[in-house]
């Protein structure tokens, strides 16, 4: 059944998963930083390791040339950015990608397609893909726009862990970012998604020229869905030349560490993951966001069209905060266990 944007809405059943207010995620929002960050930490060591982060590498698998007209996107075809059409990348090129991740210490693989939606074809060639990388025993995650509840079944079919799909932002800042979709249409997609079995990655951008209450406003949109999304990435606007979001005002980073806190917060068992816009941060602002709960990153150095922040400089940024890479959680572990895992092998600088 289709979700629909949720009601602000606070009431709580005895034993039943709370859902949040737009309000009560601006309280936390606006709470002191101390403050914010101590409950964080709280919710976090009685989630997870603090001190391990899942570590995904990405890849874009056919770039350029899509119909929508995402306001932050290098890969409308409405923005001249300088990126031309590429075609979907062969089999062999996606495997020698996602066996390099490997040997680089990821434990998961992301593959990005520049489409509204796929086609059935599409889909066939995307589910071989996903085949081979799961044979070199990572884990998979795609992100291919809308999908059908039969597209959706194909995925889980193929054996699929992961499918990526954001809300971005508040439903209200959407139509000023994005007008060939609708909210909607992302909730319809994930309804299907968590219908089928299909572990959830959602979340969305910062920086976009949102107010604080648009933030509290998504994070209460992925909180309240039918299940919390498994992996939350918070991204920050990576600005592309050519793209109408080009020239936003940078956002203050502490609201940042915020959003990030008040994720870990809303979705205690959820990965929280520090994604797009590293490349320009500094060490000190990615530790507080560590702090704060953020437990999974996007390691190599390229994201879809853009850079990322260097896996050498990650390493060290690891070693010099006692962070270690989580193991994979592949094959696919009992609902309900802990979050607690062993290091995966990964070189770190001496
Ligand atoms: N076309 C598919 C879709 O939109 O769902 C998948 C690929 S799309 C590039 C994946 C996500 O990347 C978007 O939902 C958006 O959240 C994020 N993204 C794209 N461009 C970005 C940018 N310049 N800065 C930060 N995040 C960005
Ligand atoms: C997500 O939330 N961020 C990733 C991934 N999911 C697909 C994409 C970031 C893209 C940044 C801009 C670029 O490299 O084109
Ligand atoms: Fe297309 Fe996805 Fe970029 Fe939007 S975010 S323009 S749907 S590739």
């Amino acid at each position: 059944m289709p979700l629909s944007i949720q009601a602000p809405d606070s009431d709580q059943a005895p034993g039943s998963r709370r859902t949040w207010s737009v309000a009560a995620a601006q309280d936390l929002l606006s709470l002191p930083f101390s403050d914010l960050m101590y409950q964080a930490q709280q919710v976090h060591r009685a989630h997870f390791d603090p001190n391990r982060v899942q570590v995904s590498t990405l890849l874009s698998i056919k770039t350029g040339a899509c119909p929508e007209d995402c306001g932050y996107c290098s890969q409308s075809a409405r923005h001249d950015t300088g990126l031309g059409r590429e075609r979907l990348l062969p089999l062999d090129e996606v495997l020698a990608a996602a066996s390099a991740a490997r040997d680089q210490g990821a434990t998961r693989f992301c593959m990005g397609a520049a489409w509204r939606n796929p086609t059935d074809r599409n889909l066939d060639q995307v589910a071989a893909m996903i085949e081979a990388v799961q044979g070199l025993g990572l884990e998979t995650c795609v992100t291919l726009g809308m999908l059908t509840g039969p597209q959706a079944e194909r995925l889980k079919a193929a054996g699929l862990d992961y499918y990526n799909h954001n809300l971005d932002t508040s439903p209200e800042f959407y139509g000023s970012v994005i007008t060939t979709r609708t909210y909607q249409d992302r909730l319809d997609t994930l309804a299907e998604v968590q219908r089928v079995g299909l572990k959830v990655c959602s979340g969305g951008i910062l920086g976009m020229g949102e107010s604080r209450r648009d933030r509290a406003a998504l994070l209460c949109q992925l909180a309240n869905l039918a299940e919390p999304p498994e992996s939350v990435p918070i991204n920050m606007l990576v600005q592309v030349e050519g793209t109408p979001l080009y020239g936003t005002a940078p956002l203050d980073p502490f609201e940042l560490v915020r959003t990030v806190a008040a994720a870990r917060i809303m979705m205690p068992a959820s990965h929280v993951r520090l994604s797009a816009g590293r490349s320009t941060m500094s060490d000190e602002l990615q530790a507080l966001c560590y702090l704060a709960g953020a437990n999974s990153i996007f390691y190599g150095d390229r994201l879809l069209t853009t850079p990322n922040a260097e896996t050498d400089r990650d390493l060290a940024l690891f070693e010099r905060l006692g962070l270690a890479p989580e193991a994979a959680h592949h094959p696919r572990e009992a609902p309900g266990v802990c979050h607690r895992s062993e290091p995966a092998a990964i070189s770190l600088p001496s």
